[in-house]
């Protein structure tokens, strides 16, 4: 039979376990944010986001591919399916999951001291610390070579961090920052509880994407850490270049949950929204634009499967996540919108989930690298020539 939801068979590609953990996220979704984030979106806040973090840390979704200390040790495969779940219902969501497990239990996995790694992540794994990763500041994004917070080794061993951060998801509610700041040995990796004077995270408002995240600016005004404060392991922008590789890998099936979404909605309206006499499904113009987006969706999906397979065998390069997030964004955004003028003027209602899902493609668009980073990262990996400057 043929599965106008699945054409290509790739639920083929799943074992039993992979389709459990693909279930059960899609099961919470559905029951935890699915009835409620219309709502949250259009008022412009996620009021459960704590709750939110605890039971996604129940289900085992936080830090998910990490070993130890609370977590899941699952698959690159299944991190990506929670991923693709998560996004179906709202990117907004998929974010607060990547930060917490890809970007700042990450950073501390893989470059914690032992006594960091023992404070905070079972309790990050559990959702009961939320975690934010602060690398952009105001005037450094695509860029963060040229960051200016800087930290200032005092005599006795302690840190000074002044600067500040922008667009850092999670910020205003997490208990522990990760905080990226240029030291005289290098870019080097800070954890900043909550709480430590000079220390403080006011939201982002009237933002028209994201509506169902939490974004935030960090200010640290001469903030004291302990020597400790420091992740051991990292120094050199390699350190934070490194956690990203891992956040946008989950957004390469993020964004197809985004697009399935869409795709799924326009399947719905174009086979009963009748026009000149017949469903809009049958004209051939509609036909077209559902068949190319069942295209790329489902090339995405496999694409994503693809990276997912070589992550599991330690052999993902960067410029194969750059690959992934580049195409799968981009065309996660063209399904999106395609789907928005199949619906014709319900499309920009909340009632559907179609411009929700476009407008926040417009930050996933640019966050974890814009489309043109990932351009001439792929460019520089073709050519052997360096654009960036
Ligand atoms: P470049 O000279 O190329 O590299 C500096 C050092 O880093 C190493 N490196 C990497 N290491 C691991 N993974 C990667 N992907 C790496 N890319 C580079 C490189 O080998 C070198 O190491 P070493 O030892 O030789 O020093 O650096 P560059 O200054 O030319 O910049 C390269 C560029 C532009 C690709 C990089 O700066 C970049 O990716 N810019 C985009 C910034 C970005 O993506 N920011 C994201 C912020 S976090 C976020 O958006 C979270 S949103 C999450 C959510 O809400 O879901
Ligand atoms: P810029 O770097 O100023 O770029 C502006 C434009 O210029 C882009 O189109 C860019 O591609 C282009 N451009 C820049 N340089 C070149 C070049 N050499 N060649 C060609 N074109 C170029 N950051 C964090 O650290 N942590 C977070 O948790 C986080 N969460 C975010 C959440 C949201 C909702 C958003 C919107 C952003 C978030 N970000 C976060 C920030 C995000 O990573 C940055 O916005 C992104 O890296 C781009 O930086 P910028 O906005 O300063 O744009």
């Amino acid at each position: 039979m043929f599965d106008p939801r699945d054409p290509l068979g790739l639920d083929d590609l799943l074992d039993d376990e992979d389709r459990a953990i693909r279930d059960a996220v899609r099961q919470w979704a559905a029951d935890r944010v699915l009835p409620y984030v219309a709502d949250w979106y259009e008022r412009g806040e996620l009021p459960v986001v704590r709750e939110l973090a605890r039971e996604l840390g129940s289900l085992g979704a936080l830090g998910m591919q990490l070993e130890g200390y609370g977590c899941a040790g699952a698959s690159a495969v299944q991190y990506g399916l929670a991923c693709l779940e998560i996004e179906a219902a709202d990117s907004g969501i998929r974010s607060l999951l990547s930060v917490q497990g890809s970007l700042a239990m990450y950073a501390i996995h893989r470059f914690g001291s032992e006594e960091q790694k023992q404070q905070w992540l079972p309790a990050m794994a559990a959702g009961e610390v939320i975690g934010c990763f602060g690398l952009t500041e105001p005037d450094h994004g695509s860029d963060p070579a040229g960051m200016r917070t800087y930290a200032k080794r005092e005599a006795g061993g302690d840190w000074v961090l002044t600067g500040r951060k922008m667009w850092i998801t999670n910020g205003s509610v997490a208990g522990v920052a990760v905080v990226w700041a240029r030291t005289d040995d290098g870019i080097r990796g800070f954890l900043v509880p909550a709480g430590t004077p000079g220390f403080s995270a006011p939201e982002i408002r009237h933002k028209w994407s994201l509506r169902a995240s939490v974004t935030s600016e960090l200010v640290l005004d001469q903030v004291r850490l302990p020597a400790d404060a420091v992740l051991p392991e990292a120094t050199g922008l390699r350190g934070p270049l490194g956690c990203l590789n891992h956040a946008r890998y989950g957004i390469v099936w993020g964004a197809m949950g985004a697009a399935r979404s869409c795709f799924e909605a326009a399947l719905d309206y174009a086979r009963t929204r009748e026009q000149f006499g017949r469903p809009i499904g049958g004209f051939q113009l509609t036909q077209a634009k559902l068949a190319d987006m069942a295209v790329e969706l489902h090339k995405g999906i496999l694409l994503a499967h693809h990276l997912g397979r070589r992550m599991d065998a330690g052999r993902l390069r960067p410029e194969q996540v750059s690959f992934g997030k580049l195409n799968n964004v981009r065309e996660a955004i063209e399904i999106c919108r395609t789907a928005r003028t199949i619906l014709g003027a319900n499309g920009i209602s909340l009632e559907y989930p179609v411009m929700r899902h476009a407008t926040n493609l417009e930050s996933v668009l640019t966050y974890e690298g814009t489309v043109e980073m990932h351009q001439l990262v792929l460019g520089k990996a073709l050519t052997g020539l360096d654009a960036f400057r």
